[in-house]
């Protein structure tokens, strides 16, 4: 059997204290307050992030591995064989092991994540797991990816794979350029495989995002925690609290830290105050219908080929394949973030 082939971590993009803390002061100086989403992911954020995706309520995950299971045939059928399969936030790369059990003579494997640890952590796992599979992780905000390494074997065709709805966390507009950005990546022939959670009744949503344990408020209120240690903010954690509506006129779950009491927090020499009531927000999460989504790639360069569903119409999977080589002009060199 041959050695396992693991690139040395790619790192140099993953964002920077100094990134957070300039972030962090433009979003608590608006007058609207934000803390974006990107920050949530340090290590603890991460684990309670997977704990969210375990949990009762919290619909999305367990319900795009079952559509994934449920229909790897054809799904891998349309990569085909010879790719280079390009993951955006990676995560625990989970879903992944199913696709690249099924997927022939793959070009190699590159999982992009903002969470270091957890990247090469799985990424060893997964090349104890898959021997003969070239794995190149990089560690970076992969909305700011502006290149891929390339592959010792050279690929037939480039697709990408963003599962999760995480698609969702990005205004529409900045989910368009971001494709966009995936296109230009995968270039002609390219594909995408991709995970939408669709529009539903607000009261499913709202548990989702509000669960009974409280693993989602910790997983909120972790962000000021991180602001604490790596920025030495003094936010009071018992004076905010979680919150999670569904905005139904834009489509969108809306996570917000609500300030319990008038207050002032300090950090880089600087005060942010608070009404009581006041929020930050730190996280919109979309949901689209199935039509809406695909117009939404159509802007990006992308026509859909096939999508899947579970049988009650909670979330989609897609797979889209990039449109022609006029698309691929028209890539947008601007930033893309998380909303909020
Ligand atoms: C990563 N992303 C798709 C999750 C979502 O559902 O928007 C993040 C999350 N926020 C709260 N719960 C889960």
């Amino acid at each position: 059997m041959n050695e396992p082939i693991l690139f040395p971590p790619s790192i140099g993009q993953s964002p920077s204290r100094d990134g957070f803390l300039s972030e962090a002061v433009a979003g608590l100086s608006k007058p609207q307050k934000t803390l974006p989403c990107k920050f949530f992911y340090d290590e603890q954020g991460s684990r309670l992030f997977n704990e969210i995706c375990e949990l009762e309520e919290y619909y999305p995950t367990r319900t795009e591995n079952q559509i994934l299971r449920d229909n790897i045939n054809e799904i891998t059928g349309l990569i085909g064989w010879g790719c280079r399969l390009v993951e955006f936030g990676s995560g625990a790369s989970t879903k992944t092991r199913h696709l690249l059990t099924h997927l022939p003579s793959m070009s190699g494997y590159f999982p992009i994540d903002i969470s270091g640890p957890q990247l090469f952590q799985s990424a060893a796992q997964l090349a104890r797991d898959f021997p003969n599979l070239e794995i190149n992780p990089l560690e970076a905000d992969y909305g700011e990816v502006l290149e891929l390494p390339n592959t010792k074997r050279k690929p037939r065709r480039t697709v990408a794979f963003f599962p999760g709805s995480t698609i969702g966390n990005f205004e529409p507009v900045e989910a368009i350029a971001f494709l966009r950005n995936i296109a230009f990546h995968c270039g002609s022939d390219g594909g995408l495989l991709i995970g939408v959670d669709r529009k539903k009744e607000t009261r499913i949503l709202e548990s989702a995002y509000n669960d009974r344990k409280g693993v989602t408020a910790r997983f909120n209120l972790n962000i000021l925690a991180r602001a604490n240690g790596e920025l030495g903010a003094d936010f009071d954690l018992s004076a905010f609290c979680h919150r999670a509506p569904y905005n139904e006129t834009q489509g969108r779950i809306e996570m917000h830290l609500v300030s319990k009491r008038a207050q002032i927090v300090r950090f880089d020499s600087q005060e942010f105050s608070f009404e009581q009531g006041e929020y930050i927000t730190t996280e919109y999460s979309y949901k689209y219908t199935l039509p809406g989504f695909a117009g939404l790639a159509l802007r990006a360069g992308f026509e859909l080929v096939r999508s899947w569903e579970d049988r009650n119409h909670l979330f989609s999977v897609l797979f889209l394949r990039v449109r022609g080589p006029q698309s691929l002009f028209e890539r947008d060199f601007g930033g893309f973030r998380c909303s909020a």
